[in-house]
Parts: C-alpha cells; structure tokens; sequence
C-alpha cells in the first residue's frame, strides 16, 4: 500500500488529498491534514475523486471512426493520421485545450498551435471567467483573486455575488463559516435562496441581470453619504471623477425597480461594507455570464476602490475560479490573444521574444474563441482538435453546437471518457487522467500544486505526450520533452510569474504565484503597495446597466437560470461513473417558485417540457425558493441538457456567452 500526495482534480479550490494505492488500483482517499486550503476536510466529490478512474467505460485504445463506428487503430497509425491531416489543414485548425488538463499540458498545446503559425486555441475560461480577465485586467492589471482562501476568515464583511459557494466551492464556504464565527457579516446576492444565502446575514434576492444595477445603486449611497475613502481613492486610483458622474441616476429608488429589491435594503447593504474595516468581494459565474459580464466585473472592481477595499487582508476582489486547473490554463496562455503570462500576440517585442525562444516565426494575428471557432466549422475552421473539454454538452445553444461539430472536416477528441463530443470524432485519442500523470494545476488563489502519478493505465498517455508525438509527426522542433518537469523548466523561462518556481519548491503546499526569483517566497496577497497597472494606479471604470439579450414575453414568460449542484460537474463525464455521486441524484430537474408552481398546476416531482426560442427539454418540477418568475436548471444532464435551451450571445469585450440569462416556458406534460 501507498499514500500518493496530489490534487483533487474537481473544482479551482485545489484541496490537497492523499490517494491509496494497493496493486495499482485506488481503494480511498484521504484529505490532506496541514494543507493550507482544505486543513485536513474534503466536500463529497473530494471524498469520492476516485472513483471514475477505473471506471470500465475508460477510453483504453485510440479508435478511428469507420463506416460510423468506432474501431481500435495503433497508437502510431492514429498519430500518422492526424499528422497528415494536419499538414493539410495548417491554416483552417483550431485547438481546444484544457482547464481539466495541466499547466504542462496546456503550454505544449498552445506552443504546438502557435509554432504551426495559428492563435486559434481557447478553453472553457471563455464561457467561464474570460470577462474576470478583461474587467479586473483593466481595473487592476491582473485578472486573478487578490487575496487568499485562507485570507478570507479575517474579513469583516463578505459580499458573495453570483456565486454559490456553499455548493460549488465548499473548502471556500467553510472558511466564510469561519468568518461568520469571528462576526463578519456576509451578504449575500442571488436571485436563488441557495445553500449559500441560507447563511446570509442580508440576502437580496434580485432578478437575474441586474448586478450593475444593484451594485451601481449600492456605490451611489456610498457617494451621497460621503462614505468613501478619499485617501484611497487620491493615492492609488484614477479616473474617480467621471465615474461618480456616472452613477448619479442609479438612485436606490431607481435600481430598487430593476433588480426587484427594496431600496431600504440597498441603503442597508451599502452601509454595511462600509462600516466593515475589511470588506471583500467574492464573485462567480451570476456575475461573469452574461452579455454585460466584463461590465459586472468592472462595477464590483469600482465598489473595491471606491472603498479602499483593495492591498489589505480580508478585503479585494476575488473570482473564485471554477476548474482545478483553469487558472494555470489561462496563465499558460491557452488564449487566442496571449502568449503564457498574458503576454500579448501583437506586442512585437513580446511576439519576437517568444520567436527567439521557439525558435518559430509566430502570427501575430489574434486568434479565434471557442464560440467562434464552433460558428466558422466547416467555413474557416475545417479541423479542430478538442483536448479535455465537451463542447457538445458545456456550450450554449447546443442543437446548433452539434450541427456545427459535423460540418467539421476532421475531428480529433482527446479524452479520458467516450464523451458527447467524442460521439463526432474522427479520431478518439485515450488520454491518462490527473491520478496517472506528474504535473502542476494553479488553484483560485494563484497556488502551483505538484500532482503526483498513482496508478498506471497501460494504452493510454499523458496528454503532453500525446502532442510531443503528433508534432513530432508533423516535423516540427522543440516538442523533445522527457518529463512534466522540464516542460516546466521551459514555462519558466518564459512565464515571469513563474519564474522563481521550481518543482523543488512546490513539494510542500505549492507556491502562490507572481513568483519573480527562486529565493522569493510567492504572493498571498496582490496590489499591496501598487496596481499591477502600467502606471501602478486602479481605474475606475465605467459600467452602465444594459438589459439582458432576450427578456420574457407573453409566449417565453420565465427567465431560466442555470448553473450547478454539489454532488456533480459539468458534464457528469466524470461524476456520473462514480456510484456515490450518481447515487445522490442521476436526473435533471427544474427549480421553480411555488407561486408559479400553483398558477401552472404543478406539484413537487411533476415532469413538465421546457421550451426556448431554440429547443425544448423534460425535467422534474423542484419547488424551491427562487425568485418568482425564474426558474433554474443544473446543464450535469446531457439527456436533457439546458444548453438546449440557453442562447448563444455574447459580450462584446470578453466573447462569454449569456449562459445565466434566456426566455423559456413550461408546459405540463
Ligand atoms: N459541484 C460543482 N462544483 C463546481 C463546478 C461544478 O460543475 N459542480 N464547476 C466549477 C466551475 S468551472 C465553476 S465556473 C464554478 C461555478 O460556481 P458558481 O458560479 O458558484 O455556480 P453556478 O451554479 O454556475 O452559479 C452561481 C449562482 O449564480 C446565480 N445567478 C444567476 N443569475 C444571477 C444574477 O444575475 N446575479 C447574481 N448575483 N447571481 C446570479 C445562480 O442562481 C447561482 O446560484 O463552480 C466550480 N465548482
Ligand atoms: N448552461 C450552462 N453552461 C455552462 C455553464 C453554466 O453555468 N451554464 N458553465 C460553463 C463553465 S463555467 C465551464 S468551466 C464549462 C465547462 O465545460 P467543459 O470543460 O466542456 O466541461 P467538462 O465536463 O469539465 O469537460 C471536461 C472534459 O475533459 C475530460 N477530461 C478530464 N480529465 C482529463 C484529462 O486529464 N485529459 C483529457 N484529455 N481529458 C480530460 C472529461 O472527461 C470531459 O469530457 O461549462 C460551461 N457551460
Ligand atoms: S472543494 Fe473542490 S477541490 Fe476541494 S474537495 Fe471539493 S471539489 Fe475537490
Ligand atoms: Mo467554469
């Protein structure tokens, strides 16, 4: 028997667990005991991480499809394949890399892309945290939490927006409870009663859309009131005068009708943060995904500075990122506009920079986003390579998703499971899963964590290896790599948060990156003494409320929500193999208020047809909370997926789907 010390390979909060090995099978797993995030507690699918890994319906052997149906090819007949095609495709490819994958991973990836002269490579943080990426990028200069998970216990007020914490990031949730303990009054803003705002000192219940509303109404009793930090605000910020003028008209009166909420609330809630002498904003997808999301995420940085909310313990901004690895994703650059460490494709000296280093003339061209890669299949994309994500189930508007993936030329999916994308591969390529393979993930908080190789699964490889042998196939340079460790070596050298990281190092709790030198112990907390803004300053920004894309109407008279439950991910590739998770629910269900329950005819448990301007599903009625007039449904369910109902617009700036916001009705079947 062994203990492997690794990661849990679920959410962004990164819990640091031990898995038990005896004769290269995994019987349990135990929660790390002095690990800084979790401190020796797992939430239910950390306790049963392993169970879909010896899984029987594991991808075992590459297939190829032949006469539309799936046959078992040599792994170097497959590469020549996919190699050939690729040579032909060149300038009409696309790549999906992998939150789920690792930092080693995804850089080979996106180098892989890039050396053969394409910036066509996105993953799952476009319909995710792409507008934390542009908003905070633009308010602060770094896209990333600002303070730490531990950090969390010493705010005072906690402002929890758009985000379920209690179900999604559970280690996170605990440490709000912590908070709780020592005082700290917690807010929280969902148009749910979900587990999270059970635990609410204020919970405003708003209607979905509507955060800039509320948040601009909140900030404008702050200015009436005088109550801001005017030392703050004249030392570290800029841009202070024409923000306050633009939020003049949100009156708590005038947001009150817009976000279904009373005024006095608002004024109660403003009141509060600011008396705190530590506030902190923490915020998830019911603020990013939407078609105004870049612009929630600019009024939530305005309500930090505003306040002088920023640099300091139990304050900042903090995005709680959502895959194990999608910090490390997007920090390795598996973006269409930059280069690891968010350096930009059509920065010259940066391009050139990397051109030395690859030894590869690159394209400074911005590249294309998972959406638009979907939309131009078949027209400029005619082979794309999917490694790690299942677009035909996470996508919006999915029936169109589908029609798409088969207009394409060739597609290769790389993956541990037969996925609902997999259904249209060319090629199906069996990639080892977290527990069979070395690398690192970068959780929420900026923390590299080493994961460790447990067990063995004979035919399939790491998903490094797999490119290292398809660019080795197509005839190009630099791909020679022996191990996760020397991919690392290499991100380094090219990743100034990175720098001072060594593998050595992350042997013991990881390190938090911006990490320049090898003596430098990492960064809990950002922006302390300066933004990372070129000129050190925050900005205020300008956000402005927008209605949402599509609103109810008389034939469409619900708002349908979606998002997630505790005991599943995404997909449910991997918590629908593990018995204890599907145990607790297996069917996909609709959250509706008992107001609206009533006036339908509808009780607990009834199966009614959901339908959108796009498709329609079937779904068990659960009467619950929400707010009237809005109903929720978890997309885990692919036999009746939500993303058959969501739609596919976009924010401008960040290209994220509105994947929280669409017009359905209910019909009782
Ligand atoms: N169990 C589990 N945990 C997960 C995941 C999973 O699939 N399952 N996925 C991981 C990933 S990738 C992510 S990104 C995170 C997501 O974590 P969360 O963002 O916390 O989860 P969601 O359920 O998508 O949405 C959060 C809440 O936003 C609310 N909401 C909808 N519209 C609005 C609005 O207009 N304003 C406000 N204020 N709230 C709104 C919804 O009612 C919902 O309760 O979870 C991570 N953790
Ligand atoms: N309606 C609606 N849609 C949404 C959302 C929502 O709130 N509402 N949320 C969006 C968000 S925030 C996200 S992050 C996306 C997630 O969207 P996806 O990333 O597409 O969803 P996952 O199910 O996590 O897909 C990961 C895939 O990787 C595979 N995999 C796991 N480990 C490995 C590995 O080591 N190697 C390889 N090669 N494959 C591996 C899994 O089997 C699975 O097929 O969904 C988005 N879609
Ligand atoms: S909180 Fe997230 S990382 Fe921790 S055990 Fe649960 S799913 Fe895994
Ligand atoms: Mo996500």
């Amino acid at each position: 028997m062994k203990i492997v010390d690794t990661v849990c390979p679920y959410c962004g909060v990164g819990c640091g667990v031990g898995l038990i090995v005896v004769d290269n099978r995994i019987v349990d797993v135990e929660p790390t005991k002095f690990h800084p995030v979790n401190e020796g507690k797992l939430c239910i699918k950390g306790r049963y991480c392993f169970e879909f890994v010896h899984n029987e319906n594991r991808l075992k052997k590459p297939l190829i499809r032949k006469n539309d149906e799936f046959q078992e090819i040599a792994w170097n007949k497959a590469i020549s394949i996919i190699a050939k095609m690729i040579k032909e495709y060149k300038d009409e490819i696309g790549f999906l890399a992998s939150a789920k994958c690792t930092n080693e991973e995804n850089y080979v990836l996106q180098k892989f892309a890039r050396v053969l002269g394409t910036n066509n490579i996105d993953h799952c943080a476009r319909l995710c945290h792409a507008p934390t990426v542009v908003g905070l990028g633009e308010a602060f200069g770094s896209g990333a939490m600002t303070n730490s998970i531990e950090d969390i216990e010493e705010s005072k007020c906690i402002l929890l927006i758009g985000s379920n914490t209690f179900e999604q990031h559970p280690l996170i949730a605990r440490r709000i409870l912590k908070a709780k303990e020592n005082n700290s009054k917690i807010i929280v803003v969902d148009p749910r009663k979900t587990h999270t705002a059970r635990f609410a000192d204020v919970f405003l219940q708003i209607y979905p859309g509507t955060n800039v509303a509320l948040l601009n109404g909140i900030m404008n009793v702050i200015l009436r009131e005088e109550l801001y930090d005017y030392e703050f605000i004249k030392k570290r910020t800029k841009g202070f005068e024409e923000f306050a003028k633009s939020i003049e008209k949100y009156t708590p009166e005038f947001v009150s009708k817009i976000c279904g909420i009373k005024s006095e609330l608002i004024e109660k809630v403003a009141r509060m943060y600011v008396e705190s002498d530590k506030s902190s904003i923490i915020y998830c997808m019911g603020v990013t995904q939407f078609s105004h999301g870049s612009d929630n995420v600019k009024a939530c940085c305005n309500l930090a500075l505003l306040t002088g909310n920023v640099g300091k313990p139990g304050t900042g901004v903090n995005p709680l990122r959502g895959q194990n690895n999608v910090q490390g994703a997007c920090d390795m650059g598996a973006l269409p506009n930059v280069f690891p460490g968010y350096q930009k494709v059509n920065d010259d000296k940066l391009r050139k920079k990397f051109e030395e280093i690859w030894k590869y003339k690159l394209n400074g061209d911005v590249g294309l986003t998972v959406t638009e890669m979907i939309n131009e299949a078949g027209k400029n994309i005619k082979f794309l390579y999917v490694m790690g994500e299942n677009p035909a189930v996470s996508d919006p508007d999915v029936n169109h998703v589908k029609k798409c993936l088969k207009k394409l030329d060739f597609l290769v999916v790389q993956d541990i499971f037969l996925s609902d994308t997999a259904e249209f591969a060319d090629i199906l390529l069996p990639a080892c899963c977290w527990a069979e393979k070395d690398g690192t993930f970068t959780n929420t908080e900026r923390r590299v964590q080493l994961i460790r190789k447990a067990v063995e699964l004979p035919d399939a490889l790491p998903d490094w290896e797999i490119i290292k042998m398809v660019a080795k196939e197509v005839g190009l340079r630099g791909f020679n790599y022996s191990c996760a460790e020397e991919i690392f070596n290499e991100i380094r050298k090219v990743t100034p948060q990175y720098a001072g990281i060594t593998y050595k190092k992350l042997e013991i709790n990881g390190i938090q990156w911006p990490c320049p030198t090898e003596d430098h112990p990492g960064t809990p907390i950002l922006h302390t003494d300066k933004f990372a803004t070129s000129d050190g300053l925050g900005k205020f920004t300008i956000a402005e409320y927008k209605e949402p894309f599509e609103k109810p109407d008389e034939e469409y008279p619900f708002i349908l929500t979606t998002g997630r439950i505790i005991f599943h991910y995404h997909t449910g590739t991997m918590t629908r193999k593990s018995e204890h998770l599907k145990g607790e629910i297996n069917e996909c269900f609709v959250e509706v208020n008992p107001e609206n329950a009533k006036e339908l005819s509808i009780k607990d448990g009834d199966l009614v047809k959901v339908k959108s301007k796009r498709g329609e599903i079937f779904a068990k009625v659960r009467i619950s909370n929400i707010k009237k007039g809005v109903v929720f449904i978890p997309f885990h369910f692919a036999e009746s997926s939500a993303n058959k109902l969501t739609v596919c617009a976009l924010d401008e700036k960040s290209k994220i789907p509105e994947l929280k916001l669409c017009a359905v009705k209910i019909e009782v079947v």
